[in-house]
């Protein structure tokens, strides 16, 4: 199954001994590198951020920020500084512990300040992705009940602050804001702001952030994650990312999906090391300067993100410096054996995948630096964790079978809820115990884990997960669509790209203007990288007798594969 092995490069921290029996690991061991461990009382900001501040690391860089306009570096000092000052603008408005204080902006240093102002208040921080277009934000302020946004007066346009009862105030960054009633000048009250605040002391288990994501179905929901997750973040940012002191480390991912916050700003800045944010977009140079600039040592990114580099071809790579470099890995989508191939050839090291979800809060099976990697596994579960493979009943398989991807409950990071809906939370769950992810995978002898698909029909594409519900009911909008249905297609570059097969009302003409129209349509309502890359059009799409248009089949036919058991299908 597994043709070759890369032998460990071994990290400082030696994982061996947990290897046969993860169980062993006691978590509460983590708990005590905290302040908190004695009092209970706990604030993650004040872990990442101020604790480093107070214990002699005040001049260490935290923040090294830079895009096409800005360059700029803040001291673990300076970040506690600037982070209380925008805990205080957002206090000064109402902002108190609970609340949903939205952050829809590009990066930038002030998304990270009122980030983590945000968690000192002990508010509930919400990050939105800023390619997100009206229907998708209006649907995310409304299902949190966001009492705060802060934006910028770019987007604040796709803000339907009309329709949103509970959103109370409007914080732009930018210049020259004119007040009101709703909107609130960030930058020169920030400007004006006190660089101390009392910070609000909360339980482990109390809510420290909302991340929207897509499932199959529905719309899409907000996963609720609290400061205890601060335990595993921690900690895989020891085992896993092999952070140290001296570190410089750069995880490619926007704060608006999970990765970037967990990975982005949580992991790196509890293990106090010097974190590097690239505004702008993707594009080879520009990583590669990059990585070279700040001599990035330890480096997380995405498979799309490697296939692009490697289609930039070796001649780009080797016009940089990229010496520094010590541990690269990846997350979001399986790994190609040939990239890991070409990260060995091309750059002398191992890409080091690793699997988790939104829903998991930080990494669970992972090839860390003192394993043995095999080039298409995700790895092994990190000690403290159990996975297995289970059928649809949650009776554990034995190895080499394929089934659902699960995890024994009681890992740190675990989601608390599932905001406003906490039926669908529990239905994460079978036999009690198993939290299904919804991969489907097998378990080698050896017990590495191999991803073989989503279960359910969510799409990733180019590393973003994207629901194919919401979707759909955007296209159904357009006057012209009757019916919709949309899969991910497998793509040798972005995983998979997004195909929507389209049955057009009476009146209508299938022709590319209309693919066009359509496809923009998707593009301003939702988000560019939720529209369909390709459309087809169909006189009728293939459906169940409820009605429910079947996806399977609509991949079947696009991999022309035979389609399967078509009898619950309407005739
Ligand atoms: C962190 C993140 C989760 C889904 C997950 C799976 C896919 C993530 C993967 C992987 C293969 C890996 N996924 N890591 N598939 N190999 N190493 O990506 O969270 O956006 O919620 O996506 O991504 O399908 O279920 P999220």
């Amino acid at each position: 199954m597994n043709s070759s092995v890369i032998k460990s490069s071994n990290g400082e921290h030696n994982l061996a001994n947990y290897e046969s029996s993860a169980s062993e690991f006691d978590w509460s061991q983590v708990e005590k590198q905290f302040s908190w461990y004695n009092t209970g009382k706990v604030n993650i900001a004040y872990e990442a951020i101020d604790r480093h501040a107070e214990s002699g690391n005040k001049d260490k860089i935290a923040l090294y920020y830079s895009d096409a306009k800005r360059d700029e570096k803040y001291s673990y000092q300076e970040m506690k500084e600037a982070s209380d000052k925008a805990g205080r603008v957002l206090q000064d408005i109402g902002v108190s512990k609970g609340d949903r204080v939205f952050i829809f902006m590009p990066r930038s240093p002030e998304l990270y300040f009122a980030l983590l102002g945000t968690l000192k208040l002990g508010a509930i921080a919400g990050p939105l992705f800023e390619a997100f277009m009206e229907g998708a934000v209006k649907d995310r302020l409304e299902d949190s009940g966001a009492k705060v946004l802060v934006t910028t007066p770019e987007l604040v346009g796709r803000v339907p602050v009309d329709e949103l009862p509970e959103l109370q105030k409007l914080v732009l960054v930018g210049e020259n804001i004119e007040e009101d009633e709703q909107k609130v000048d960030f930058l020169t009250r920030f400007q004006q702001a006190s660089p101390s605040l009392d910070i609000e002391w909360v339980d482990r288990e109390d809510g420290m952030i909302l991340h929207y994501t897509s499932g199959s179905t529905g719309k899409p929901k907000g996963v609720l994650h609290v400061h205890n997750a601060m335990i595993q973040h921690y900690q895989t940012a020891k085992w896993v990312l092999d952070l140290k002191d001296e570190d410089v480390y750069w995880c490619t991912a926007d704060p608006g999906w999970v990765t970037g916050t967990s990975y982005g700003i949580f992991a790196p800045w509890l293990a106090g090391v010097t974190n590097v944010i690239r505004g702008g977009r993707f594009s080879p140079d520009d990583w590669y300067q990059t990585l070279e600039r700040y001599k990035v040592t330890v480096w997380y990114s995405a498979p799309t993100a490697f296939r692009m580099l490697m289609g930039a071809g070796d001649e780009l790579l080797k016009k940089y410096d990229l010496s520094s470099l010590r541990h690269v890995l990846s997350v979001g989508e399986p790994l190609n054996p040939e990239v890991i191939r070409w990260g060995m050839d091309a750059m002398n090291h191992r890409i080091h995948d690793t699997w988790w979800m939104t829903e998991t809060g930080a990494m669970l099976i992972c090839n860390y630096p003192s394993m043995d990697i095999k080039p298409g596994s995700m790895g092994k579960p990190i000690p403290g964790v159990e996975a297995a493979i289970v059928d649809d009943e949650g009776k554990v398989l034995p190895p080499n079978s394929m089934g659902n991807l699960a995890i024994k409950k009681g890992w740190p990071s675990m989601m608390k809820t599932i905001w406003n809906r906490p039926e669908k939370f529990n239905s994460y769950f079978l036999g009690g115990d198993w939290y299904v992810s919804g991969d489907s995978a097998y378990m080698d002898e050896e017990g590495y884990f191999w991803f073989q698909g989503r279960i359910d029909d969510v799409i990733m594409t180019a590393g973003e997960r994207v629901g194919p519900f919401e979707i759909e009911s955007k296209l159904l909008e357009h006057p012209a669509v009757a019916e919709a249905g949309v899969i991910g297609k497998p793509d040798e570059v972005r995983g998979e790209i997004i195909k929507a097969f389209i049955s057009l009302r009476d009146g209508y003409e299938e022709n590319e203007e209309l693919q066009e129209e359509i496809r923009s349509f998707v593009k301003k309502e939702l988000a560019g990288h939720a529209a369909p890359r390709e459309i087809e059009f169909r006189d009728s799409l293939p459906k169940t007798r409820s009605g429910k248009i079947m996806r399977r089949v609509l991949k079947a036919w696009e991999l022309d594969l035979p389609t399967g058991d078509l009898s619950t299908m309407e005739k």
